[in-house]
């Protein structure tokens, strides 16, 4: 008998810094969406596509829905988060074991309003001292929503994902595949390599510097092996910028030399990697500079 085909979309969505990128990089096995200990560090839509015989799945991560709603950015980020609902096949809601807050009831409260099919995923379960604590809370959960299938999960350690992608194949609509077989995504390595950088900076500055920087990638040319980036770090002040260059320039330095290997790995090739860093005021809470920065709600 000749297997059905399936392929559809699967959204990573909860409230920031619970793990839903680890989580796509784990199932991808490479690292293509960035992730800290910082919430809100993703701030796009990022798409990572599975192929594996007759199954495709268009796994989309989004940044985490929270409720700082205060500047353009924050919006711009709910908005990307909250757009992938109303229009994917499965829905992976994820939450932080035993943790469950204001901002995880208000995601639910999105979720309730679509079509899809949740899944409710718990992660981080390796941080719990027994694993018996998980069933109250399970329970107290499942009283809010129907969910399809509850899947304990370590992200970090892979442990529970193929649980999570069995799940996904099962209730993948039967079709054709849109992506060719070895696609990983549909952002270009220009976009990654600023995803990239931008990862370094969060992880480097610690609490100096929580959400005002963005980078820009000014030129990317391949040429002989070798590929030149020049790249662009947005910031909104003098001071913020002092931060990010450390002394004689050894912080930009040691951020740069990261980002190089990282997107060395990513492309396969030798990289030139030269970053500046650049004052732009307000950027953050000015719909048009965001707009001009690569943050349109345009997929
Ligand atoms: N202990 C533990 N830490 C984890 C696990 N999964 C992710 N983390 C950590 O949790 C932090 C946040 O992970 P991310 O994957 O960036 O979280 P996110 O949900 O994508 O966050 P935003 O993009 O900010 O919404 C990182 O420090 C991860 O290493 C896990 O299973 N166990
Ligand atoms: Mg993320």
């Amino acid at each position: 008998m000749k297997s059905e085909k399936k392929c559809g979309y699967v959204a990573i969505v909860g409230r920031p810094n619970v793990g839903k990128s680890t989580l796509l990089n784990y199932v991808l096995g490479m690292k293509l969406s960035i992730t800290s200990r910082k919430p809100q560090t993703t701030r796009h839509q990022i798409t990572g596509i599975k192929t594996e015989g007759d199954v495709q799945a268009i796994y989309v991560d989004t940044p985490g829905i929270h409720q700082r709603r205060n500047t353009a950015i924050n919006k711009y980020m709910n908005r990307a988060a909250t757009s992938v609902l109303s229009d994917v096949d499965v829905l992976l809601f994820v939450v932080q074991a035993l943790r469950w807050t204001d901002e995880d009831k208000a995601v639910l409260e999105k979720i309730s309003q679509t079509r899809a099919t949740v899944v409710l995923v718990v992660n981080k379960i390796d941080k719990l001292e027994d694993r018996n604590e998980l069933y109250p809370y399970i329970e107290k959960l499942n009283a809010l929503y129907d969910f399809k299938e509850v899947i304990p999960v370590c992200a970090l350690q892979g442990k529970g994902l193929d649980v999570v992608e069995s799940v996904v194949e099962k209730y993948l609509p039967v079709g054709e595949h849109i992506y060719e077989q070895d696609q990983v995504t549909d952002r270009s390595v220009r976009f990654l390599s600023s995803e990239i950088i931008r990862e370094k900076l969060v992880r480097e500055l610690g609490q100096e510097l929580p959400y005002t920087t963005t980078v820009e990638i000014e030129r990317f040319e391949e040429q002989d092996g070798l590929t030149r980036i020049h790249a662009l770090i947005f910031v909104e002040s003098t001071g913020q910028k002092a931060i990010i260059i450390g002394n004689k320039g050894s912080r930009l330095k040691s951020i740069s030399t990261s980002a190089r290997k990282d997107i060395e790995t990513l492309i396969g090739d030798k990289v030139f990697l030269k970053c500046w860093v650049k004052v732009r005021e307000g950027w953050s809470n000015d719909e048009r500079s965001l707009r001009g920065l690569g943050y349109s709600n345009d997929y």
